[in-house]
């Protein structure tokens, strides 16, 4: 019996282990990637309508009920810009509704420090005042703490985390950039602000040589060892084979 009930408690111990499958993030709106930052902008000043805000939505996040959002943070850059007009912010859905959660230092959530790469810290948990914002749903309201929203939220069941910056109307050029990485979720970290760089790790990006007579392209981390021994940057050239040829045949 005894050996049973370890059963079931090693079972019930497996059943809670959060999966194995980490939160992915999807962009929209005008957002890129920037190296291994998102940069998420709104723009307002031109013609273009698909960057007057931007975001990550992110799915495989193993959150269900806002009781289960444990951690919540993000490191994230507002170049010459700064914060105000509500983003940079978490949007955590309930259904079409949505409770907001601002990045940008209390008490005004707007003096953030342009070119400077900063730590939202854990926001789960925050309670300087009117960090969090519920007004969006029944009996919140715009001025709320993270206790306040757990009371409120709960046992409700979260459909949705994005990152979302939308307020370039907030600033005299119409237009706010924001740079974002370590993105963090529960227990996973989304878009690492170090490690491989999209584009630039090995294998990924390639680099054209010319080798011996012969064109080749090279991973970019061995581009250097290559010009070391001779080889030229670019497709080999006419006079590039004609050479490389002469000197066979001698
Ligand atoms: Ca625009
Ligand atoms: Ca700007």
């Amino acid at each position: 019996m005894k050996r049973l009930i370890m059963l079931l408690v090693t079972l019930a111990m497996v059943a809670f282990v959060p999966s194995a499958l980490a939160a992915s993030g999807t962009l929209y709106g005008g957002a890129t990637m920037s190296g291994n930052q998102v940069k998420l902008v709104s723009d307002l000043s031109d013609t273009s309508t698909a960057n007057d805000f931007s975001g990550i939505n992110f799915t495989n996040t193993s959150v269900t009920t806002f009781s289960m959002l444990t951690q919540l943070a993000t490191k994230f850059n507002v170049t010459d810009d700064g914060c105000g007009g509500g983003s940079p912010r978490f949007q955590i859905n309930f259904g079409i509704q949505n409770a907001f959660v601002y990045l940008a230092p209390s008490p005004t959530f707007t003096g953030c420090a342009p070119n400077t790469l900063v730590d939202s810290g854990n926001l789960i948990g925050n309670n300087d005042p009117c960090r969090w914002d519920t007004s969006q749903l029944q009996a919140g309201t715009q001025c709320n703490t993270y206790a306040g929203a757990l009371a409120l939220l709960g046992s409700r069941t979260v459909t949705g985390i994005q990152l979302v910056v939308d307020s370039g109307w907030f600033f005299a050029d119409k237009e706010q950039t924001v740079l974002v990485c370590d993105i963090r979720i529960n227990s996973s970290t989304d878009f690492p602000c170090q490690g491989t760089q999209p584009g630039q790790g090995k294998g990924r990006a390639k680099v054209t040589l010319c080798h011996h007579g012969h064109t080749i392209t090279v991973a970019r981390p061995a581009v250097a060892a290559h010009l070391r021994h001779g080889d030229k940057l670019g497709p080999c050239s006419h006079r590039h084979k004609h050479k490389a040829k002469s000197h066979r045949g001698r």
